[in-house]
């Protein structure tokens, strides 16, 4: 039990669930490292979200409203951190949820799918391994996507991603929006927008935002992407991170 008045309470409760997904067979080895290196650049940016961070938040959210086919890819570190607000920003944007995981084992597909599931998801993709299709034919697990999701989408949101499935997709035509807390990762410099900030303040401001952004025409939200740019946004973040002071 953590003592809510512990100083380091919030960031002890995540890694409380890092560590209770790993031992559920939901996290992969390697996320537990990943979540390691995510919390030192969270202690960095001071664990809130930057004011570059919103802008790449507002533009994702006006890239998932303008999608004829959003898909929001769920890996293990996402699914032990934010899997109910994966959920509910689905059910706003009309957007699939699909299982992509870059170490894939049938008994992981189905631990996340089961944690999908709890939190209120009634149709996920990319469970069917049998049936995956391979992104611009490269024969490599990290390239698969189902059929209907992440083959077919024209926007997806891939958080915590690995730097070359990021790559394959922007080549493959797709706009892809990461959230990711090191801008110096191979997918931050990457994808289309990266969201410089934790994922679970991440998620639910991009449905608050695509609640902002609703009601607005289509020329509105083309602007704010125009206007963005992913580059600038990443130096704007590690200006954040620079250290003035003990
Ligand atoms: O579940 P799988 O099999 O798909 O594997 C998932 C991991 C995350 C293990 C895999 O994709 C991987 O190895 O990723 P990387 O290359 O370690 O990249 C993960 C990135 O996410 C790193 O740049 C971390 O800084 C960042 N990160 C970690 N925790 C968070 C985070 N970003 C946002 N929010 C977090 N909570």
């Amino acid at each position: 039990m953590i003592p809510k008045n512990h100083p380091r309470y919030q960031s002890l409760v995540l890694r409380d669930k890092i560590v209770k997904a790993h031992k559920n067979g939901i996290l992969a080895d390697s996320g537990m490292i990943a979540h390691g290196r995510g919390e030192a650049f969270d202690y960095l940016i001071g664990e809130v979200t930057s004011a570059p961070a919103k802008e790449a938040i507002r533009t994702a959210a006006a890239a998932l409203l303008l999608a004829d086919n959003p898909v929001l890819s769920v890996n293990g570190n996402t699914a032990a951190l934010a899997a109910e607000e994966i959920v509910e920003l689905s059910r706003f944007l009309e957007a699939k949820i699909e299982i992509n995981l870059f170490y894939r084992t049938p008994k992981r597909v189905e631990n996340v799918e089961k944690v999908l599931k709890k939190a209120g998801a009634s149709q996920i993709y990319g469970t069917d391994s049998d049936n995956l299709k391979y992104i611009e034919g490269i024969e490599s697990p990290r390239a698969t996507a189902s059929a209907e999701g992440i083959f077919k989408a024209d926007v997806i949101l891939v958080p915590l991603e690995d730097g070359d499935r990021a790559e394959i997709l922007v080549n493959s035509g797709k706009t892809v929006i990461t959230v990711d807390l090191n801008p110096l990762s191979r997918t931050s410099k990457k994808s289309s927008i990266t969201i410089v900030d934790n994922i679970v303040r991440a998620i639910p401001l991009i449905k608050e935002e695509v609640l902002s952004l609703k009601e607005k025409d289509i020329n509105s939200l083309k602007n704010i992407l125009k206007s963005f740019n992913n580059e600038k946004n990443l130096k704007e973040s590690l200006k954040i991170i620079e250290i003035k002071e003990l």
